[in-house]
């Protein structure tokens, strides 16, 4: 099957719908980003490959239950994308969002102990790994049903152009999700009604063990955007801030315009779906997974902030050292903290 890299664009044609194409490097990009910012979303990324790192060790132990779908790889799409938005966004995730999570800001004590399913856990320990929530950072999930978050986010989208609040929502989701009904019928709501959102397609290429290429009819997953008349890029989800400008130009014109945009951020898992499953199973190879971590997100922008000399060795050594123990602490929090009450089992489930 060929691949249908089209370029068409859709009505609402925009500067960003070149990005995909973009020729600029990221030694460019960086040489245009302020060094503080830089050092910034490098620490980001860390903290989230190392949180992820551990995540994978204490499900091993059997510390965490359930289901824990680790982001080592994407780091760069949810760094980038989120380094853009205000106190007052919002962000509705998949179940694969511990990363995102952490870079809103949410405690990494109280993300570590929800995903150990103790009762300081973001979400009481009654979520876990898939329902991280934090209503006070607009962090507005973690959910488990694929492309569930979409209409959800369409929803926010409405709530706050019709109380004029001027936020703008990201949605997270997998490639799997476009062919979700519920993506289409979003969408369509979202053009017509001009709301404030983008969505961000995490294209990793795999549904489970489903490789994008037997599920989608179209390869250029940003093109269903040109079916609602509705802008759209595709983007390096492994540069960070490729991602970044991108999403800061959608984000902008979502929030001074109500227009909606997809997204599409090609990016690699380097683990397996979940932890258990296995890294390669039988829908991938051991050499095209090593072959993809030559472009690991996080060891090229080290690599360009090293080559422009913004950090150099030493820098990175104690920025790791910083992130490790800000891991480390957050398990010490998560082995101190309580289990939930059996009581409670049947609180939160609404509102009052
Ligand atoms: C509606 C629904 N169908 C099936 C599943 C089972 N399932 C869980 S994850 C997954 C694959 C989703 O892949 P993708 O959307 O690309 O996201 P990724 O896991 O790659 O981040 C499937 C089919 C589900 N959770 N919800």
């Amino acid at each position: 099957m060929e691949h249908s890299d089209t370029a068409t664009s859709a009505a609402h044609s925009t500067e960003a719908q070149g990005n995909g194409a973009s020729t600029l490097t990221q030694v460019d990009r960086a040489r245009r980003t302020d060094p503080a910012v830089l050092k910034d979303l490098l620490e980001k990324m860390l903290l989230v490959r190392r949180f992820e790192e551990k995540s994978a060790e204490l499900y091993t132990l059997g510390k965490i239950g359930g289901f824990c779908h680790l982001y080592i790889g994407q780091e760069a799409v949810g760094v980038g994308a989120i380094s853009t938005l205000s106190p007052d966004d919002y962000i509705l995730c998949s179940y694969r969002e511990h990363g995102h999570a952490l870079v809103r800001g949410l405690d990494p004590g109280e993300i570590m102990a929800e995903l150990c399913g103790k009762k300081s856990g973001v979400s009481k320990g009654k979520g876990g790994s898939m329902h991280l929530f934090d209503k006070t950072k607009g962090f507005m999930g973690g959910h488990g049903i694929v492309g569930g978050q979409i209409p959800l986010a369409t929803g926010f989208a409405f709530a706050s152009k019709y109380l004029k609040q001027h936020a703008v929502t990201l949605c997270f989701f997998g490639e799997a999700a476009v062919n979700i009904g519920s993506f289409h019928e979003s969408l369509n709501l979202a053009a017509l009604w001009k709301l404030p959102v983008v969505y961000i397609c995490e294209n990793n290429r795999f549904g489970m063990g489903t490789p994008v290429e037997r599920a989608s009819s179209l390869y250029d997953l940003s093109g269903k955007a040109c079916a609602y008349n509705m802008a759209r890029a595709y983007v390096d989800g492994m540069d960070v801030l490729a991602m970044r400008e991108l999403v800061m130009e959608a984000v902008e014109r979502a929030r001074g315009d109500n227009a909606p945009m997809l997204i599409e951020a090609r990016t690699y898992r380097f683990m397996g779906h979940s932890m258990s499953d296995p890294v390669h199973g039988h829908y991938r190879t051991k050499a095209e997974v090593e072959e993809q971590k030559r472009h690991d997100p996080i060891k090229m922008f080290t690599s360009t902030l090293e080559t422009l000399g913004v950090i150099n060795h030493d820098d990175v050594a104690e920025l790791d050292k910083k992130v490790r123990e800000i891991v480390e602490d957050a398990v010490a929090f998560s082995e101190r903290s309580e289990e939930p009450d059996p009581m409670e089992i049947d609180t939160d489930v609404y509102t009052s």
